[in-house]
């Protein structure tokens, strides 16, 4: 009896252990965590391309599961160091992986671009510090610091709930401050250009900004033309330039091309480009397609990297020698709301 008796004791001691040590690794080892990727305003014009928070710290073995936020389309893509950032970002890193992989540095993942309401999950089993990246968005990354088990994190998801809201409102914010300032260096860039070339009016194709955190960068675009609808005379020219710093656009009138990156024109006319590089295609009626390709920000410079050439072209003009509407989109972000019309009088 007394020999049963220790048994039993022992065995209840031995299971209430490791019932507490199980619950306890429980907790701090596969704690799944909740993040945001992307945001935008209630009429989709203001997009902040951003990681929200931009820098998470959790313990190894821990999840993250990241809900997308905005309309317009972003990854969650972890690569290995040393892999090349990819050009296409329909193809995940590549290749895109489901949701749910672990990433310990070795292989890359991926999800496809993904919008609103979609969610990706990536697991993190090995302790590192590993750089977030979004493939449609070179500008906008992050950091994910993967801790030890042992050792105490810095914040906790109410803390990151919290980062996550006030980061996408500074964010859109600064879009609403761009915006009366973008409508001032439109005027100022009309200014400098028409001494240059020859044009009638200027429509500001989008304005941007890049900020850093400690972890990363994000940005906050103004997805709109702004002063989008202008009306000329025959046989004035309108010019769009490209003020956003991260987004690419497009200046897209008729049927939208299969090939959305190079200019293209039919029928019956030509894209060419005048001195100072800027594209430029003459209408002579409504029923023409004409197509920018992506009017875009010039890249900056790396350090060891080779000077490239001044490309994409940052400035599409239009000359309309023919009264009529002519109505405009942005063929990468028609489903944000950029439009315009152009209004040609006799
Ligand atoms: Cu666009």
């Amino acid at each position: 009896m007394k020999i049963r008796k220790t048994f039993q004791t022992r065995f209840v001691f031995a299971a209430f252990l490791a019932a507490i040590l199980g619950f306890s690794n429980a907790v701090q080892a596969q704690q799944n965590w909740a993040a945001t990727v992307g945001g935008q305003s209630a009429d989709m014009s203001k997009q902040a391309a951003a990681f929200l928070p931009n820098e998470i710290w959790i313990h190894a073995g821990d999840s993250i599961t990241w809900t997308f936020a905005s309309a317009d389309v972003h990854s969650v893509t972890f690569l290995t160091v040393g892999q090349v950032y990819p050009f296409d970002f329909t193809q995940g890193c590549p290749p895109i992986t489901p949701s749910g992989l672990p990433f310990d540095g070795s292989s890359c993942v991926s999800s496809p671009p993904l919008v609103l309401g979609q969610t990706y999950q990536v697991v993190f089993p090995k302790a590192g510090n590993y750089e977030i990246v979004c493939l449609v968005h070179a500008q906008m990354f992050g950091t994910i610091h993967v801790l030890d088990a042992t050792l105490p994190l810095p914040y906790d998801q109410a803390s990151y709930d919290e980062q996550a809201k006030e980061q996408v409102k500074a964010l859109l914010e600064d879009a609403d401050l761009h915006q009366h300032h973008a409508e001032h260096q439109h005027s100022i860039g009309d200014m400098f250009s028409a001494k240059a070339t020859s044009h009638t009016k200027s429509v500001t194709a989008g304005v941007g900004e890049i900020a850093a955190t400690a972890g990363g960068q994000q940005s906050f675009s103004l997805v709109r033309f702004i002063n989008g609808t202008v009306t000329i005379h025959a046989g004035e020219t309108v010019e769009w330039t490209n003020l956003d710093a991260e987004i690419g656009h497009t200046i897209t009138f008729g049927t939208v091309p299969q090939d959305l990156i190079d200019p293209s024109c039919s029928p019956n006319c030509v894209v060419s480009t005048d001195p100072d590089g800027a594209l430029h295609v003459t209408i002579t009626n409504t029923q023409q397609n004409v197509h920018s390709g992506l009017i875009a920000a010039l890249l900056e410079d790396e350090p060891g990297f080779p000077q490239g050439p001044v490309a994409p072209p940052t400035r599409f003009r239009i000359t309309f020698t023919t009264p009529g509407t002519y109505a405009y989109v942005c063929a990468f972000h028609d489903n944000l709301g950029m439009d315009g019309t152009v209004i040609v009088l006799p």
